[in-house]
């Protein structure tokens, strides 16, 4: 019974430390320095180097690091026998919800103007922009486990919240669409749009020019999801003609951002260094142990994924 911790940037003595706390006899290996590649039967991975999975004969269970897992899914050579497991985590969900109210809450009360305003030494109410929750609109992408909580916040919040999800949902104060032939509905109602789906081959590219034409116009935008989510271009050229007023993205597609990238220097976007919610160690390698507990004793494995639909 050996864990490898495959996450080269992801602070893997940290987990480590972790994993000897919860179990000093866990056999804990750090990846690359690993002599007996068979010895390993469980992976904690982050943004591994493509193709080391697949040396791993007696792999059982692989765990993402985060909530997402496409990272596992960009690698070709990902083995098709080994269960997939994923974080749910209280503590992730809570800072995400933060991170939405937040995020929401500065365009739903615009601040953004106002601190443009204090540049300028200008006094202005902004009565005309007063919008009571009741009467703003806010869609979420995605009602899974993280989507559904901040959307449950918003309706506690009186905010108006309309959710878009796969499959039908009913959750309170929230109304629910699914499919691709709801999502015109959220859209249209959505003045502040956040976007929680997980990135798939069918949500690759989802926020693009056609998506952003049937909101709104001067909607706001919330990435808090995955980079690829976004079409770059489509994002710059919507804020250029007004359909978009401002985005607030905490993911790219590539990262970190390069430093030359034009959304740095953008007056409407505001850019945060994808730590909307951040794994924490102490917390999630609690139900890393327990998946691997459950394993040594043939019981179901809890958060795994399907790798049919890649999340
Ligand atoms: P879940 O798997 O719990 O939820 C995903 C939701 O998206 C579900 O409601 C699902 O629908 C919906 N969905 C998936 N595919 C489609 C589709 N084709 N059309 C419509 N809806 C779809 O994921 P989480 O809520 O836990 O996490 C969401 C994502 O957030 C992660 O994948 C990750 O990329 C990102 N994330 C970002 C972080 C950050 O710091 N920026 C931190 C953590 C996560 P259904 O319910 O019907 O299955
Ligand atoms: C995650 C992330 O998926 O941090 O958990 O992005």
């Amino acid at each position: 019974m050996t864990l490898l911790i495959l996450a080269p940037n992801a602070r893997p003595q940290i987990w480590a430390k972790e994993f000897k706390r919860l179990d000093p006899n866990l056999d804990v290996r750090i990846w690359p320095n690993v002599d007996h590649l068979e010895d390993i039967t469980y992976a904690l991975v982050w943004n591994a180097p493509k193709g080391v999975l697949s040396t791993l004969p007696n792999l059982r269970i692989i765990f993402s690091m985060g909530a997402g897992v496409d990272h596992f899914f960009l690698d070709s050579s990902l083995p098709d026998n080994v269960t997939i497991c994923r974080v749910v985590d209280s503590l992730l969900t809570a800072a995400m919800r933060e991170y939405v109210i937040l995020h929401t809450l500065r365009y739903h009360r615009n601040l953004p103007e106002l601190e443009q305003q204090q540049k300028n030494h200008t006094w202005n109410e902004l009565a005309d922009k007063q919008i009571h929750a009741k009467d703003q609109t806010i869609g979420l992408l995605g009602l899974g486990v993280l989507g559904k909580s901040c959307a449950t916040l918003l309706a506690e919040m009186k905010f108006r919240v309309y959710g878009w999800s796969r499959s039908p949902k009913n959750i309170d104060g929230v109304s629910c669409f699914h499919g691709e032939e709801e999502l015109k509905t959220v859209l249209q109602n959505s003045k502040i749009l956040v976007c929680l789906l997980p990135l798939t081959k069918e949500t690759k590219g989802i926020l693009n020019a056609c998506l952003f034409s049937e909101l709104p116009k001067g909607a706001c935008l919330i990435n808090a999801a995955r980079g690829q989510h976004l079409v770059e271009e489509d994002l710059l050229n919507a804020l250029d003609s007004g359909q978009l007023s401002y985005a607030t993205l905490d993911v790219f597609n590539e990262e970190p951002l390069p430093v030359q990238h034009p959304f740095w220097e953008h007056p409407k976007i505001t850019i945060t260094p994808h730590n909307a919610s951040i794994t924490d160690p102490k917390s999630v390698s609690k139900q890393i142990h327990e998946n691997i507990r459950r394993d040594v004793l043939n019981m179901p494995i809890l958060n795994t994924v399907n790798s049919k639909l890649e999340y």
